[in-house]
């Protein structure tokens, strides 16, 4: 256990700072963040997929896998599926695999570019059997969905051109919604459609769902259980994401995040590497909706917010790898909450512009190794998960899986 001593300095200093460090606490131990089962698999880039020995060979490995993530930070209990990579022939088996492990399935991800019919398109096909094939798969998830006990489906769609010219780009949008609709009658209410956009690749002159916007649009048309999922990694390079963040969260459409982390186009590195202060200041945007009492149902949204990491693991050893993310997004969510807000609320009014920003640079500048030791402690969970892991001996069990497991 990290020195009394330490943690006690912290908590004077941030009692000093007005920080009611018990609702921190609450807040904290109340924090999902969802792993994804194809993090735990080899991937790679278009130059390389290099395999490794220990990779989970099936999706119920992957659920042991994601299950040691959660026994050690205690805050993943779900692992998304990604259909067909996580195609099993009984979902129930899978579903009672997870809860075997304390776990359960979470966001079902239909897979609608990886066949070869929809290299010009999937719901936005020219081709009316190609868009019939294609809604048929999301109309399959959404039933995988029930039987695994998810209440999110989370759509991306790859779909797109590489010339001007190749395709009528409204008529594209028309077939969409039209796909989405069918689609999202068949939830049942207790469910979502998350949409993700994502602004180029693999097509590279239009995408269909390119940005935030176009996934507003889409998910206004359809009904209140449509949602934008907002990948980190999605955006062109400058775009101000907290900024879309507070947008959606005020429209009352922001439904979850994929995290990780990029320097130049969709890297899918581990979130929090690259620039933890955007992760910080997204956090600052949930976080100020969540207090936003004027507002109750913006504070709802804030509430039922999606937290999942997406991200490959092409040469990171894969299960260290994922806690590393989920204790990034702890990290990060932590420097938010002491986010010292009425003193925030009296600069703004103020209009005091460099006070605002101190107070915010000055939470992001707090070390919050001595919060997250007494939440692990009043969790039960060990003080330092990595190496708790290292020392589980686990690793060492899964090498004989053997090398080539599953990849993407
Ligand atoms: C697309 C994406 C999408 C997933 C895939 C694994 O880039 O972010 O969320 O389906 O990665
Ligand atoms: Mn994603």
């Amino acid at each position: 256990m990290m020195n009394d001593a330490r943690i006690q300095v912290f908590e004077a200093h941030q009692r000093s700072r007005g920080i009611e460090l018990e609702a921190v606490k609450q807040t904290l131990k109340g924090l999902k963040i969802e792993t994804p089962s194809w993090g735990y698999g080899d991937s790679g880039t278009r130059f390389k997929v290099f395999k490794k020995a220990g990779v989970p060979r099936t999706p119920f490995e992957k659920l042991e896998d994601a299950a040691q993530v959660h026994r050690l930070t205690g805050m993943s209990p779900s692992v998304a599926v990604h259909i067909p990579w996580d195609q099993v022939e009984d979902y129930g088996r899978l579903r009672e695999h997870a809860e075997s492990l304390g776990l359960r399935i979470g966001a079902v991800n239909p897979n609608l570019f990886q066949e070869d019919d929809y290299m010009f398109g999937s719901i936005t096909n020219a081709d009316q059997s190609v868009r019939r094939k294609a809604i048929d798969h999301l109309l399959q998830c959404v039933e995988i969905a029930k039987a695994v006990g998810s209440d999110i489906v989370s759509l991306w769609l790859a779909d797109g051109t590489n010339y001007p010219g190749q395709a009528d780009i409204r008529q594209r949008k028309h077939w969409m919604e039209e796909a989405l609709r069918e689609t999202y009658q068949a939830l049942d209410d207790d469910m979502r459609l998350l949409i993700e956009y994502k602004f180029f690749e693999p097509a590279f002159y239009h995408t269909d769902l390119a940005d935030w916007g176009m996934a507003y649009n889409t998910a206004l048309k359809l009904g209140p259980q449509a949602e934008v999922l907002v990948d980190t990694g999605h955006h062109p390079q400058g775009t101000n994401v907290e900024h879309i963040v507070a947008i959606l969260l005020d429209e009352e459409r922001l439904g979850g995040f994929h995290f990780n982390s990029r320097k130049y186009a969709d890297d899918d590195l581990i979130v929090g590497t690259t620039n933890p202060y955007e992760l910080f200041l997204i956090f600052y945007q949930i976080l100020a909706a969540l207090r936003d009492d004027r507002r109750p149902s913006v504070q709802k949204t804030a509430q039922r917010i999606a937290y999942m990491i997406d991200q490959s693991h092409n040469i990171e050893p894969k299960i260290p790898a994922m806690i590393r993310s989920v204790l990034n997004v702890q990290t990060y969510f932590a420097k938010a909450l002491l986010i010292h807000w009425e003193a925030l609320s009296e600069a703004q009014a103020d209009q005091d512009v460099l006070r605002a920003e101190a107070l915010i640079r000055e939470a992001f500048e707090q070390d919050v190794e001595p919060l997250l030791q007494v939440v692990r402690e009043e969790m039960g969970l060990p003080q330092d998960p990595m190496q708790a892991f290292f020392e589980s001996g686990y690793l060492e069990k899964i090498q004989e899986r053997g090398i080539g497991g599953a990849s993407w």
